[in-house]
Formats: C-alpha cells, sequence, structure tokens
C-alpha cells in the first residue's frame, strides 16, 4: 500500500488525499496513516490543506518499494523481506529456503542495513554497519552440488559488473570469493546449500558490500586491508541503484549457468582476477599448499603449479 502511495506522490508535485483515496479504494483516513507510516521510515511528505501530500524527500534506505521501483528482473528480488537491523541475512535466508513449499520463490531476497552478527566463511566474522548492502538471494538451481564453487564466482562477476556500471570503479576478484580495489576488501560472498543425492535443494547466496562506509569504523586489525566505495569515489553511492544493477547482473550470469554455460561466465572472472599468475599460498584447513596460480578450471576450481611443477586442484581455502 505505501508502495502505491509512493507511485502517486512520484508522479506529480501535489496530490490530495481525496485522489489517493479514490486511486486506491480506501478511506483517506487510511491514506492519512500510510502517510504516517512512510514518515516514519525515513520519507519526508509535506502537506498542504489545499494542495494535498507532496514527497520532498526520500531516504537512502533499501526498502523494498524503492528496490523493486525500476528494477528490470524476472524473478530475482521480486519478493524481499527488508530488516533495519537483523542478525545475517544468509540466517533468515536459510531459514526461509527451508519454506519452498509454502511459496519462498527462487530469487527471494533477504535485506538488511545493519547486521548485528555478520558472517563470513569458516566462522569468521563479516562487519555490516550502516551505509553497506548486506543481502542475501534464495535460489533453487536444478544442478549438482559441484555448481556451488560456480554460483560464488559468477556472483563476483556480477559484483564486480555492478560496482564498474554504476561507479565507473575498477575492482577485482580474488578468488574465491573477495572482491578488492587497490589491494584492499570492499566485498565478501558467502554461498551455502543444502542437498539431497546429487541435487541442490537450496543455495542462499550472501554478498556484503562496502558502499557509503569509513573502513575506520571496523576493527583495527583489518582496518589497513579494507576499503569502501565511497572511499574510493569520494563521494557517496546510490546503494538502491547498485543494489538493483547487481540484481540484474545476477541474475543474467546465473541464467547462463543455469544453461551449463559456465565457460563463458568464467572467460569475464579470469579478466577481472587478481589471483591468476601471481605466487600465492592457499590455506586448505588441514594444510597450506604454496605455488604460482596458473588457472580456473570449468568447476571453478583453482589450479596451483607448486614448486616442484606438479598441478594441485583446490576447490575451496583461503589465499593469504
Ligand atoms: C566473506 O568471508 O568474505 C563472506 C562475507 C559475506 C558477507 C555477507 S553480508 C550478507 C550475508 N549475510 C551474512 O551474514 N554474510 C553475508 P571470508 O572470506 O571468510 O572473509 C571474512 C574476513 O573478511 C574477516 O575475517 C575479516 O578479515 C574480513 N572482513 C570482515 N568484515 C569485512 C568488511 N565489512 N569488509 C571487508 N572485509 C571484512
Amino acid at each position: 500500500m505505501t508502495g502505491d502511495i509512493l507511485k502517486f506522490l512520484r508522479e506529480k508535485e501535489y496530490v490530495s488525499g481525496e485522489v489517493l483515496a479514490h486511486k486506491l479504494n480506501i478511506s483517506r483516513v487510511a491514506i492519512w496513516k500510510q502517510i504516517q507510516r512512510l514518515k516514519a521510515t525515513g520519507y519526508k511528505i509535506i502537506s498542504d490543506q489545499n494542495l494535498g501530500y507532496c514527497l520532498v524527500f526520500r531516504p537512502d534506505l533499501l526498502l523494498p518499494q524503492e528496490i523493486q521501483r525500476g528494477l528490470s528482473t524476472n524473478y530475482i528480488g521480486k519478493e524481499i523481506y527488508y530488516f533495519p537491523e537483523l542478525k545475517s541475512t544468509n540466517i533468515i535466508a536459510k531459514e526461509k529456503a527451508l519454506h519452498r513449499a509454502e511459496g519462498i520463490e527462487e530469487g527471494t531476497l533477504i535485506i538488511a542495513e545493519r547486521q548485528s552478527a555478520g558472517k563470513g566463511r569458516l566462522g569468521r566474522k563479516w562487519f555490516s554497519p550502516v551505509g553497506g548492502i548486506w543481502l542475501s538471494v534464495i535460489l533453487y538451481p536444478q544442478l549438482s552440488p559441484s555448481y556451488i564453487s560456480r554460483i560464488t564466482l559468477m556472483t563476483a562477476v556480477a559484483a564486480v559488473k555492478a560496482i564498474k556500471i554504476c561507479t565507473q570503479i575498477k575492482s577485482q576478484i580474488k578468488w574465491p570469493n573477495d572482491i578488492l580495489i587497490n589491494e584492499k576488501k570492499v566485498c565478501g560472498i558467502l554461498t551455502e546449500m543444502s542437498a539431497e543425492l546429487d541435487i541442490i535443494s537450496w543455495v542462499v547466496v550472501g554478498i556484503g558490500i562496502n558502499v557509503n562506509i569509513d573502513h575506520r569504523e571496523f576493527p583495527e586489525d583489518i582496518q589497513e586491508n579494507t576499503i569502501s566505495l565511497k572511499e574510493v569515489s569520494g563521494k557517496e553511492v546510490l546503494r538502491v541503484k547498485l543494489v538493483q544493477t547487481f540484481l540484474k547482473e545476477f541474475e543474467k550470469y546465473y541464467e547462463i549457468l543455469k544453461r551449463r554455460e559456465f565457460s563463458s561466465v568464467l572467460k569475464e572472472w579470469k579478466l577481472y582476477s587478481h589471483t591468476l599468475g601471481k605466487k600465492i599460498r592457499v590455506d586448505i584447513g588441514e594444510r597450506i599448499i604454496t605455488g604460482e596460480a596458473v588457472d580456473i578450471n570449468e568447476e571453478g576450481a583453482l589450479i596451483l603449479k607448486k614448486e616442484d611443477g606438479e598441478l594441485a586442484e583446490i576447490i575451496s581455502g583461503t589465499v593469504t
């Protein structure tokens, strides 16, 4: 309902309560109540006794009605759950993904202004203050669980593209899930899934982007290696636009992946790679492997040429 009111308020300078009530087929009191709700979420709406209501300020909040207005995807983000604050969008998304039978559709989005317990991989923390983009997308791909790495890689490509389109800033992908600008982390991806036999039941792709944030808000030990888009561009970045662009790119690459045409995504991934051609150390949990990152294969695994010349295929790990 508030979305409909906003639509009319955007179209004209002033719209009377009477006209709104007529168009939406509700009482003027109901309109007044909805206007109060909009004001409470940060919209500035002035009212004139004769002319009616006028929208003078839209908050930079990631509200569903703001994201969906002008969102040109077919199914990603058609359903949005918005939270001013929650623990982790991935946690909520995973709970919701279990309820597919009750109508939680593919492409459902969970988005928050702030996370109090944002998650990185392997139990690591993800700091998520106000001003960033913290979101998770629910997917139900008819793919084998081995596709999980490819989903992370295609998400990274979508994020790099969206950042470039919205800010002109060039970023690079550090295998498998980091996006860097000037060697500093601006974005991280956390892909989680559940599978039965050889088919994925659900996937939750979580992505965090430091947008309008001061990296000095982060704990001291990670400050040196983190950055935000605002810090690079020197000005505030429109988060709603960036979310919309990311969702569009994400849907495009996900469709390619579902057609099992990953090689074309991989080609793009390689263009943005920060990892290939470098001498690196990869922590794979039980040990650290050192060598030159020579390739990413068709399954999204990193191919490392070890010092003895032998090739190692690494499915998941942390590059240090
Ligand atoms: C990641 O893990 O990079 C995955 C981050 C995923 C975050 C999104 S936000 C929406 C969704 N909901 C969640 O709860 N999570 C997802 P990993 O590769 O393990 O990196 C974690 C490491 O990145 C930490 O140990 C820190 O060193 C660093 N870090 C933490 N917060 C950061 C931030 N905001 N920006 C840059 N680096 C950060």
